[in-house]
């Protein structure tokens, strides 16, 4: 059995959502905030067993999209100015994070 982390872009989280209960996954949804652009994402904890990884990962794939994002600067305060860039920055926020993880045990009372 394996533990699916997915970090996902609340855009595709529906999405998602829908996609694992028609492929029959057991999921739970988490918000989540990203540590770089702290903004909202969503996070999913999928238990599956270990045959059925591979489709999990597709179906994870084929949902969520890669987006650029703008960046906003935070203004040096008091700080150096020197490597302050003024403007918004582009940065690509990927479809989805993922780590799949071993589990010892799994437990349902
Ligand atoms: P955030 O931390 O908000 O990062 C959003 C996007 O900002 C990242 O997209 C990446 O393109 C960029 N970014 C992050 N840290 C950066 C840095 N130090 N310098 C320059 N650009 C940076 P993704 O890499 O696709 O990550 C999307 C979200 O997945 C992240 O949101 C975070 O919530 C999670 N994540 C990514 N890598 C992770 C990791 N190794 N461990 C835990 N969570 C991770």
């Amino acid at each position: 059995m394996k533990l699916i982390i997915a970090i996902v872009q609340d855009q595709d989280s529906n999405r998602l959502s829908k996609a694992l209960v028609e492929y029959n996954f057991r999921a739970t949804k988490l918000a989540t905030t990203g540590g770089f652009l702290k903004s909202g994402n969503t996070t999913f904890m999928i238990g599956t067993e270990d045959i059925r990884v591979d489709r999990c990962l597709q179906i994870i794939k084929d949902n969520c999209s890669a987006r650029e994002q703008l960046v906003s600067p935070v203004s040096p305060m008091g700080g150096n100015a020197d490597s302050f860039v003024p403007y918004p920055v582009e940065v690509e926020v990927g479809g989805a994070t993922v780590f799949v993880l071993p589990i010892e045990q799994f437990l349902h009372f």
